[in-house]
């Protein structure tokens, strides 16, 4: 017929806009989705499309190593309930990609590592590939769902699949195989749009069942000292107004877990931070919300608790507010489980109280308030020492007033002591500012969360680091000055891991938790067009850190600290073997 002709010899000089290749495909998948930001590392076979993303828009934030970007990417996915986007090359880059993988997964954090991998005829017959791995058999145990693309046509599919699965129900971990030839390969233009998903409703609220309601509503109802335990679940879940009002409601005094500071302002009178110890073992009823009962709350049992030994139920009853059906009962029986995301549960909640919701008793809240502003008193007089040299409480101190002064700002914290005192000293007064080791307790995610909190909020980046966790990513100080991101880095350079007192008793090596002494940090930060600073004492720290904010120029201060003032492991020397043994 006359009229084909023409369409097949139109097909046949086919300009390439007639045909769409993998890496627009996917860039377009991503981009169809909301997704606007990538952290990665370009190589084979992911170049070009980290090239291509950056050119159709796409802010493509590249590291020095894969972990940091992994890193940044599964916060940023917990700060923006979307998931953060990892891009890796093969093999030895998706390695290093791994370890954010798993975290996003331990930690409930929506996150996406996307790997390039080679061809598979060859990783399957095993017959030696440039970085050849069988990758997403080595992804799945530690990732919530991993799928791998063969064919142009699937990518809308895998991408949405991969979507949902970060960030519906539990949010965590996934990972997603692109093939290198993937990329190259066209197909028709308008089908190949046609192929992708808008995923709608992708992490669907899910309703707490009524009887799951009223069940904690009646236990709560009969508690003589009601306890809330605020974990990073309900920070996630961005239902902060709700939260509070529950608190404020019900009036009983909480505790938050270290990201839910914030949630409501750590100064808030219901708060019992100040008084962990005494409200864990003395509460009759607790009510978790979006926080597990793992090791960061001693399983629920054991002397932290109250009971007899360190297995011993403490005779708590449990309300757990989780989105993970499979959460309640882990560790010790929980009586009411309402199992729903915490904005529904939460909101829940609040409708089921009604007006004459009675406050707990007040022997409860003034035996609260009073362990409270005990250990308050004597904090504050530990704080207004000034030792030389300077310590972790003098410079936390400082720290304390800047963040006080500057709340909208993100605040970054690793380390072991640096994080433990860090934690208890420096208030929170705006949910999801505190960031932090998370779960595992991981050194390493400094710099990654740094970049990934400036460029998701736009706020200034206070990281408070202990010196041995700063090195695990200390290279994207580079990163942090190439981007010219708002971010001031105080290292508590105590030389060395936990103390920089050790000595090698036979007098060869320097200690395994010692460092160079007298470091100089700040340098680092001088290399790469940053502002160093060297602060010796409470008020240089003080001034660095004004002018950091002020300037929001890339800054480092190295804050030097007694080498003699931290504790070994920080808080958790208990876990360590050899204080087991005695
Ligand atoms: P923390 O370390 O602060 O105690 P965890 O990470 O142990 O907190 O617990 C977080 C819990 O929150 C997880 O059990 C997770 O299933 C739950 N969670 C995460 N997001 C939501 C949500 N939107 N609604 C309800 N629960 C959630
Ligand atoms: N490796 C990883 C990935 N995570 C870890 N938690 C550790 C090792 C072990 N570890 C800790 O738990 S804290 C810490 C290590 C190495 C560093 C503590 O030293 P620091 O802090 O300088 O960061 P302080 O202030 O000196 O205690
Ligand atoms: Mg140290």
């Amino acid at each position: 017929m006359g009229t084909v002709e023409p369409q097949v010899s139109t097909a046949q000089d086919a300009p390439q806009a007639q045909t769409i290749d993998g890496f627009q495909l996917v860039i377009d998948a991503l981009k169809l989705n909301g997704i606007d930001t990538i952290y990665g590392l370009p190589g084979i076979p992911i170049t070009d499309l980290t090239r291509r993303a950056q050119a159709d828009g796409m802010r493509v934030l590249a590291f020095r190593h894969e972990q940091s970007a992994g890193y940044a990417a599964s916060i940023a996915g917990f700060l923006t309930q979307k998931p953060g986007i990892c891009l890796t090359v093969s093999a030895p880059g998706f390695l290093n990609g791994l370890n954010a993988l798993a975290h996003a997964t331990v930690n409930c954090f929506p996150m996406i590592l996307i790997s390039g991998s080679s061809e598979r005829e060859i990783v399957d017959l095993q017959q030696g590939d440039y970085e050849e791995m069988d990758q997403l058999a080595i992804a799945k145990p530690v990732a919530k769902a991993a799928f791998r693309v063969l064919h142009a046509e699937d990518i809308g599919v895998g991408i949405a699949r991969a979507i949902r699965a970060a960030v519906s129900g539990r949010p965590g971990g996934v990972y997603l195989d692109l093939p290198a030839k993937l990329f190259a390969q066209a197909i028709d233009a308008a089908a190949g749009r046609n192929s992708l998903i808008r995923v709608v409703d992708p992490a669907p609220k899910q309703i707490p069942a009524p009887e799951a309601v009223k069940r904690a509503l009646d236990l709560l109802k009969g508690a003589k000292k009601p306890l809330i335990v605020l974990g990073k679940g309900a920070a996630y879940a961005q239902a902060d107004a709700d939260i509070r009002a529950l608190v404020e409601r019900t009036g009983i005094p909480y505790l938050p877990m270290s990201m839910a500071k914030g949630l409501l302002p750590d100064t808030h009178e219901q708060c019992a931070s100040a008084a962990r110890s005494f409200v864990l073992p003395a509460a009759d009823v607790v009510m978790l919300i979006g926080a597990r009962l793992n090791w960061l709350l001693s399983h629920g049992k054991g002397k932290t608790w109250g009971g007899k030994g360190h297995k011993d139920w403490g005779g708590q009853k449990f309300v757990q507010i989780d989105i993970s059906p499979q959460e309640a009962d882990s560790n010790v029986r929980i009586d009411a489980p309402l199992v729903g995301d915490v904005g529904s549960c939460v909101s829940a909640l609040l409708a089921g109280m009604g007006a004459g919701w009675s406050k707990p008793p007040a022997g409860w809240l003034a035996a609260v308030a009073e362990k409270k502003n005990g250990n308050v008193a004597k904090m504050a007089e530990t704080l207004a020492k000034n030792p030389v040299p300077m310590n972790f409480h003098s410079a936390l101190n400082v720290v304390r007033d800047i963040v006080k002064a500057n709340p909208d700002a993100m605040f970054v914290n690793e380390g072991a002591n640096a994080l433990d005192f860090t934690r208890g000293i420096v208030d929170m007064y705006q949910p999801r500012k505190r960031i932090d080791v998370g779960t595992w307790g991981i050194m390493g995610v400094g710099m990654g969360y740094c970049v990934a909190a400036a460029v998701t909020t736009k706020q200034p980046v206070i990281a408070v680091e202990g010196d041995s966790a700063f090195g695990f990513s200390g290279m994207e100080v580079e990163t942090i000055c190439r981007y010219n991101l708002p971010v001031c880095i105080v290292v508590m350079n105590n030389n060395g891991v936990y103390k920089g007192t050790d000595v090698d008793p036979t007098g060869r090596d320097p200690a395994p938790t010692v460092f160079v002494k007298g470091a100089r940090y700040d340098k680092l930060m001088e290399a790469f067009g940053g502002v160093g600073v060297n602060a010796t004492t409470p008020a240089e720290l003080r001034a660095g850190l004004e002018d950091a904010i002020r300037s929001r120029k890339p800054t480092l201060i190295n804050a030097v600290i007694d080498e003699t003032a931290g504790t070994e492991s920080g808080r958790i020397t208990s876990l360590n073997p050899s204080a087991k043994k005695k």
